[in-house]
């Protein structure tokens, strides 16, 4: 009687009804990448080139060559991407350049624009 007992309350697979299987769920969490801001750099009449060539050397850690040749893209198209940051940094490289143009007397401006 306790045998018979003991096995039909075992509890062994109370919680898996017979037939029930468990099925493997997997959702995939979204990551979400935060928005790039490209800074501008636009041409003047005004501004000399080697102030623009060492703007870009010393605020966008470009070489010489790398700084002139951009600077000479600027000054034939108008504008230039000279680099891209997330909000926080391209808004200091903004405020940067500016700060040193306009402390220098020159009217170089710099914007920053969502890629
Ligand atoms: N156009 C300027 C000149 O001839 C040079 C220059 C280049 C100015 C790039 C601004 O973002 C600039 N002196």
């Amino acid at each position: 009687m306790t045998r018979i007992f003991e096995t039909m309350m075992s509890d062994r697979d109370d919680d898996k009804p017979d037939g029930d299987v468990g099925v493997a769920t997997k959702t995939r969490a979204r990551t979400q990448r935060p928005p790039l801001y490209k800074v501008l750099l636009l041409n003047d009449d005004y501004t000399p080139m080697e102030f623009v060539v060492h703007i870009l050397e010393r605020f966008f850690g470009m070489t010489h060559a790398q700084a002139f040749e951009l600077m000479l893209v600027v000054h034939k198209k108008g504008v230039a991407v000279v680099g891209v940051f997330s909000h926080e940094i391209a808004e200091t490289k903004v405020a940067q350049v500016m700060d040193f143009a306009r402390r220098h007397q020159h009217p170089l401006q710099c914007t920053m624009e969502k890629e």
